[in-house]
């Protein structure tokens, strides 16, 4: 069988689906409900798999496993050089199944299975090895104290968390979040999208096979209402990170308070400008911003969808985004914006759309403050550096910003005013895992990568002794 409809994905074989249940504990259980749903390909809405349906009785499950990994298991215990091990370990492993997972995740979202190949699957494994290389690098500090005391402070991992994905990057969130948490001496439930189990569970596999404990990492697949509310309530986990929905991130940040007052890392939505001046290379731009707004089918936060252009056509991930990218569509049309290309259904089965301009935009109109996930740009114009910023900032996202020039007063100026997490300067998309990620204002707070994400999932704990030996 070949993958159908897609471009550069016309002739991969398709993997035979081996992983369908929950992973808890180190084995592959059916749900405690014996409850299943369907994963779908987007190409063509039909069902790829039937999954095990993890629901609160299953979080329970899982979170038991974490505690009793954490709290007696070898691996928070371990010298920190043997978690090193193995995490490279299970990073070799993603590069040696780099076909197979790339398959996965381009069934399951869709994606371009030549991109997971040359870059979601090894920047998976890459994430893996950079944490990898912090483990045995985490240390804290010696404060001299007045008196006879000094003091000196441990950083111990935060304990059992809780991992909750999108749909948009399955391979690469999952190990985004796994890695930190590993390399800290965590313990964790993950759960994927609902609608992206199949690489979260053949990736648990793999850690299973670099000689992860049992315990340490579980996956629970399953809805979001459901498992993963299980999640954010739960009284014995001790942080959560989120990436999704501002919705979402916000009933996380609920449930997590009315808990056990968990802390929690909330990457969210966004809306981000793209600057562009008058002194750059038009088709320069024109090519960033083309490269930009296709990337991964417009399913990702930091697009630059308040500027330019496009091509290449992937499905959306499912027929809830394809519907609501239609009707963000729609309103541009109703509130007047000018559709300049695009604006249709791609294809008469799957869920595809056409890359879509819109110009005449004014700050008030829904498109141009909604953040709407899909391969839609606005085009809008400004007149000076000072509306530039103003009107970028008119966003209650904080996400990402690009700015395009060759006058460094204007890229500092602009970087600097512009309320966001990340800003690229003349380029666009530019991540490393070293850089750390994350919004402000209803983008989330807390970063994903760099060592900015492993301090997240580590508590300072202080002690103060005498100096000398005798009581103080
Ligand atoms: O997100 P959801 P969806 C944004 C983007 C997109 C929107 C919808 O705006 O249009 O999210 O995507 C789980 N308690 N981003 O529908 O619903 C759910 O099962 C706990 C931005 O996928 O937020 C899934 O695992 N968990 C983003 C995860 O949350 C719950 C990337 C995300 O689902 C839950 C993707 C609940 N009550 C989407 N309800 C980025 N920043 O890159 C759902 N979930």
């Amino acid at each position: 069988m070949t993958l159908q409809n897609g471009s550069s994905d016309c002739h991969i074989n398709l993997p035979k689906i081996k992983f369908t249940q929950l992973f808890i504990d180190g084995q592959f259980v059916d749900a405690v409900s014996g409850k299943t749903f369907e994963t779908i390909d987007p190409r063509n809405g039909e069902v790829i798999a039937i999954i095990a349906e993890g629901d609160k009785d299953d979080i329970d499950l899982a979170v038991k496993a974490a505690r009793h990994a954490f709290d007696n298991g070898p691996w928070p215990r371990f010298p920190a050089s043997e978690r090193r091990r193995m995490m490279l370990k299970f990073a070799d492993l993603i590069d040696q199944n780099i076909e197979e997972l790339a398959a996965l995740d381009s069934l399951d979202a869709g994606k371009l299975y030549s991109i997971g190949k040359l870059s979601d699957i090894p920047n998976a494994a890459e994430k893996l090895r950079y944490y990898a290389g912090a483990a045995d690098k985490i240390h804290g500090s010696t404060l001299k104290m007045s008196g006879q005391l000094h003091g000196y402070t441990l950083r111990e991992p935060i304990g059992v968390v809780g991992l909750i994905n999108p749909w948009n990057f399955p391979s690469q969130m999952f190990t985004m979040k796994v890695g930190p948490a590993l390399a800290a001496g965590c313990t964790m439930v993950v759960k994927p999208a609902e609608q992206t189990p199949l690489s979260a569970l053949f990736l648990a596999h793999l850690a299973k096979l670099a000689g992860i404990p049992d315990g340490v990492l579980n996956v629970v697949t399953g809805y979001g209402y459901s498992a993963g509310a299980a999640i954010s309530s739960h009284m014995d986990i001790d942080k959560v990170s989120f990436t999704g929905s501002t919705v979402v991130g916000r009933l996380v940040m609920q449930a997590a308070a009315a808990s056990n007052l968990k802390p929690v890392t909330l990457e969210l939505g966004g809306k981000s400008p793209f600057i562009i001046f008058d002194d750059v290379d038009v088709d320069k731009v024109a090519a960033l911003a083309l490269r930009a707004i296709v990337y991964n089918k417009g399913e990702k936060s930091v697009l630059p969808v308040r500027a330019f252009l496009f091509n290449t056509m992937r499905p959306q991930v499912d027929e809830k985004q394809y519907n609501k990218i239609l009707s963000y569509i729609e309103i541009g049309k109703k509130e007047g914006a000018t559709l300049l290309a695009g604006g249709k259904p791609a294809a008469n089965k799957g869920y595809y759309i056409e890359p879509t301009i819109f110009t005449d935009v004014t700050d008030d109109m829904t498109i141009a403050k909604e953040e709407i996930f899909g391969p839609v740009m606005s085009l809008m114009k400004f007149k000076s550096v000072e509306e530039a910023i103003k009107r970028g900032n008119a966003t209650k996202y904080g996400l990402a910003a690009g700015v395009m020039t060759n006058d460094l007063n204007i890229a500092n100026t602009v970087s600097r005013s512009i309320r966001a997490g990340m800003v690229w300067i003349n380029c666009y998309l530019a991540f490393s895992d070293a850089l750390p990620f994350g919004g402000c204002k209803m983008s989330g707070f807390g970063r994903e990568m760099g060592m900015e994400s492993l301090d997240s999932y580590l508590q300072i704990k202080s002690v103060a002794m005498p100096i000398h030996n005798s009581p103080w």
